[in-house]
């Protein structure tokens, strides 16, 4: 190498180096003219897609699971290029630590969730919801989401399973939290869900929502819910509340009542959130009654997320009402 190529070489790596270091968001110095046109971005880019650091070393075995935000171990590197996001809200309600986005809420709770009966929902609100359900289908996020779906430790798995849905669903439209559906108490299905039945892309190909409603089971009345919180132990209450949990999912049927498919469905996210918030009025009741899982087996797979962290439904940024 001659001189004047070391000297080249080295203030390439010092301007690589520079470009790491640089602030997330991109300030235009001040005294200095408007900036010129910039291309069009997605409202929550990220300035430093183009040249994004080197972590040396390709894409993991599944590509499937595209961002670790959601998908946890199972992510690549390399998350989506584009989120789609209606302009006229740009706001973003972050959870995690690595979610920089512009921020302009002004409207509604930037800090907790609100998860509503679904029957208290506006048509709007109906409306969000399941358009924010389309375009992560659309985006091919919610398949590999199903595809991560376990029966491992029932309620805290579900609890973190459910909080990242919901982020999913809010980078599409950060207004929509998931509502829930008191099945023991209506003793129906949610009229305005039965002409959705959307197709998902999933590890064994697409898969399209199907119901077969009130053919094989019957819904949980309030009394078994009322039997299930009366549980002292934790054990009690959560093999109570799984019962329950089960006779939603097989009342529903068809896609429904398969672990594979289940959650592709939206009502199976809006039975989970009635379970998860039956969970939560129990905990209020009984506190300091927790599962004890140890070691690996307190770790919501494929998150990072432990048994502890998924006590207090506040602290992980949702409430019901
Ligand atoms: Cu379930």
């Amino acid at each position: 190498m001659t001189e004047k190529e070391v000297s080249h070489a080295q203030t390439q790596i010092q301007s690589q180096a520079q470009a790491l270091d640089r602030p997330r968001v991109s300030q235009r110095p001040t005294g200095t003219q408007a900036a010129p046109h910039r291309p069009h971005h997605p409202p929550y880019f990220d300035p430093n897609y183009e040249d994004r650091p080197d972590h040396r070393h390709g894409v993991p075995v599944n590509p499937r699971y595209t961002d670790a935000r959601i998908y946890g171990a199972y992510a690549s590197k390399k998350p989506p290029r584009y989120v789609p996001h209606p302009f006229e809200h740009t706001c973003f309600k972050p959870r995690k630590e690595d979610y920089k986005p512009p921020t302009t809420c002004d409207e509604h709770d930037d800090r907790l969730c609100v998860r509503k009966d679904h029957r208290t929902l506006t048509a709007d609100e109906q409306n969000r919801f399941l358009n924010a359900f389309t375009q992560i289908n659309a985006m091919n996020a919610l398949g590999p989401l199903v595809d991560i779906h376990s029966n491992a430790v029932f309620l805290p798995w579900h609890r973190i399973y459910l909080l990242r849905m919901e982020e999913l669903l809010m980078t599409v439209d950060p207004t929509v939290c998931i509502p829930y559906w008191k099945s023991s108490e209506e003793q129906a299905f949610a009229s305005w869900l039965l002409g959705f039945t959307p197709t998902v892309n999933l590890l064994s190909g697409p898969h399209t929502v199907t119901r077969n409603i009130g053919m094989f089971a019957l819904l949980p009345n309030a009394a078994a819910v009322e039997a299930a919180m009366s549980n002292g132990s934790y054990n009690m209450f959560a093999q109570a509340s799984e019962g329950i949990h089960n006779s939603g999912h097989v009342w529903v049927g068809g896609s429904m009542g398969g672990i594979l498919t289940a959650p592709c469905d939206p009502v199976f996210w809006m039975h989970h959130a009635e379970i998860d918030r039956i969970w939560s009025v129990w905990q209020t009741a009984h506190p300091g009654l927790n599962p004890s899982l140890i070691g690996a087996a307190g770790v919501m797979d494929p998150w990072t997320e432990t048994e502890v962290d998924t006590r207090n439904i506040e602290v992980l940024g949702f409430t019901y009402v």
